[in-house]
């Protein structure tokens, strides 16, 4: 399959890096012989690298399971809406929109309870960006078209919410957002 390929090129290509970077790491031994002097110097880097190494891990290991594709991952969200993203709006259903005719729903969301949005577009790429009522952004995702993308958030505060697009989509783009409620 296609995917397959993919994953065999890259996996030939990491093959292929490795390689390189092995003879390049293996020549590199062969400096330190030719040159007095030099120890010193490998040996800071050997230092700098590692410490790089474990900071990165450290760093990581906190922040990658923080990521939002675990977000709500376990829990059944209780409300869908639809979203398609199209120059220079954004429907967005209850039920599932339909690409020929699209058309949205005024959406009203419950507080405290996991919602999914399953977004995508019709035409180019944009953004599907939630703002709070005091316009500061809480969430958002890619609005792409052939691909649908989930996301999943808990609204803590009711108001009225805005959505915006955080994608350059063409002229009419600064105008492209719609609102909905949360209560
Ligand atoms: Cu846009």
């Amino acid at each position: 399959m296609k995917q397959d390929s993919i994953l065999l090129f890259f996996c030939l290509l990491a093959i292929t890096a490795t390689i390189v970077f092995v003879w390049v790491f293996r020549s590199s031994i062969k400096a330190e012989e030719r040159t007095p002097g030099i120890k010193n110097a490998l040996q800071k880097r050997f230092w700098f690298l590692l410490i790089l190494v474990v900071v990165f891990g450290i760093f990581a290991s906190v922040t990658l399971p923080k990521s939002p594709y675990f977000a709500f991952a376990e829990e059944v969200p209780a409300k869908v809406i639809h979203v398609a993203a199209l120059q220079f709006s954004f429907f967005l259903s209850e039920k599932s929109i339909d690409p020929k005719s699209p058309s949205g729903d005024n959406i009203e969301l419950p507080l405290n309870k996991v919602v999914e949005f399953r977004v995508t577009s019709l035409d180019v790429n944009h953004g599907f960006a939630i703002y709070n009522p005091q316009m500061r952004i809480v969430t958002q995702t890619q609005a792409m078209p052939g691909y649908i993308n989930r996301l999943r958030y808990k609204f803590t505060k009711p108001g009225i919410y805005h959505v915006l697009c955080l994608e350059y989509c063409g002229v009419g783009h600064p105008v492209m957002q719609t609102t909905f409620i949360v209560k």
